[in-house]
């Protein structure tokens, strides 16, 4: 398994965000790049430095919106070193805080999702784990959210769908509006997720069952919203219908949108999985799914213990 992290990944570092009003600590930290950096490495894996935050802005100006890039590009830009603000325009919530670096760092994370992309595209190669941060599946056409501006797993699916019949599996805690909004009235791109039931949790406004696709997209969309007092044995059984879902679609190529936020202990999340639970959610995902796989990092926050469950869950999918 090749392994792939942005050399400017620390550089978008806002400290706050709002909820309700309240200011409290910025959970989508540089440290969890670090931690899973760490994990990956005690596995033997040896992941691979990109310096790249430009080759990926045609691929972004063909999936977001002109007036939404220019924005984000240029506001950030204007912010001095150090500073961080909500903006008031092409953003959901208030869980995307603007600074300096963020365009940047960005388009950096969008272009690891993009070399993923053409990496697994190859002929006998076999899984890449892209280390985006920040994380996309928040990101809508023309709005940044939750911790998200640019949607790495939808770019990748788009480079992808050239070529073949895409699925995503979206197992990050949250729904991935963004990512279901891009592909939900197209057949060539799948989307199943799995998540904490949006009646009571973030983002609250997508990730539903009835959410099935429209148009030609009509059932190839497909959620699987979780109730509060999950257990891993409900968890486990839900993902084994998921990925059974993506086999009866016949996919040339999987995405799997990553977060650990499912932890029992995440800080801003957690669905009842335990540190060695992540190893069959990671066999489940193998035994289900033998395709050319790209990993993408999404959520996940629990900074203390994210190099062990990234260390099990790679154990499990591995090859
Ligand atoms: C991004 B990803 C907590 C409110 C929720 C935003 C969550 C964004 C999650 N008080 N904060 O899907 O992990
Ligand atoms: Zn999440």
């Amino acid at each position: 398994m090749r392994v792939i992290y942005a050399k400017n990944y620390a550089e978008h570092n806002p400290q706050f965000e709002y909820y309700d009003g309240v200011q409290t600590p910025y959970a989508e930290q540089p440290t969890r790049i670090t931690q899973l950096l760490e994990g990956c490495r005690r596995l033997g894996l040896t992941p691979e430095e990109i310096n790249d935050t430009a080759s990926s802005e045609a691929a972004i100006e063909n999936l977001h919106g002109k007036l939404y890039i220019n924005y984000l590009k240029n506001r950030s830009a204007a912010i001095p070193e150090g500073e961080e603000l909500i903006p008031s325009v092409f953003i959901a919530d208030t869980y995307s805080p603007l600074t300096r670096h963020t365009y940047d760092v960005a388009a950096g994370s969008a272009q690891l999702a993009l070399i993923g992309a053409d990496y697994i595209a190859k002929d006998g190669s076999d899984q890449l784990y892209a280390l985006c941060r920040p994380p996309g599946h928040h990101a809508e056409h023309s709005s940044m959210q939750g911790y998200c501006y640019f949607n790495n797993a939808a770019l990748a699916a788009t480079a992808l769908a050239k070529r073949g019949r895409v699925a995503i599996l979206d197992i990050d805690y949250h729904h991935g509006n963004g990512t279901q909004s891009f592909f939900y009235d197209r057949s060539d791109v799948l989307y199943v997720s799995l998540h904490a039931d949006p009646e009571y949790t973030y983002p609250y406004k997508s990730g539903f069952a009835n959410e099935i696709g429209e148009g030609a997209g009509e059932g190839h969309t497909r959620n699987f919203p979780l109730p509060k007092d999950t257990t891993p044995e409900l968890y486990l059984r839900t993902l084994q219908k998921a990925c059974d879902t993506v086999t009866a679609y016949a996919p040339d190529y999987l995405i799997v949108s990553l977060g650990f936020d499912t932890y029992k202990n995440d800080p801003i999340a957690g669905l009842g999985l335990d540190e060695s639970d992540y190893q069959q959610v990671g066999r489940t995902i193998r035994d289900s799914l033998n395709y050319p796989t790209l990993l993408i990092q999404e959520g996940g926050y629990n900074v203390e213990k994210l190099s062990h469950l990234v260390e099990n869950f790679l154990t499990g999918i591995r090859q």
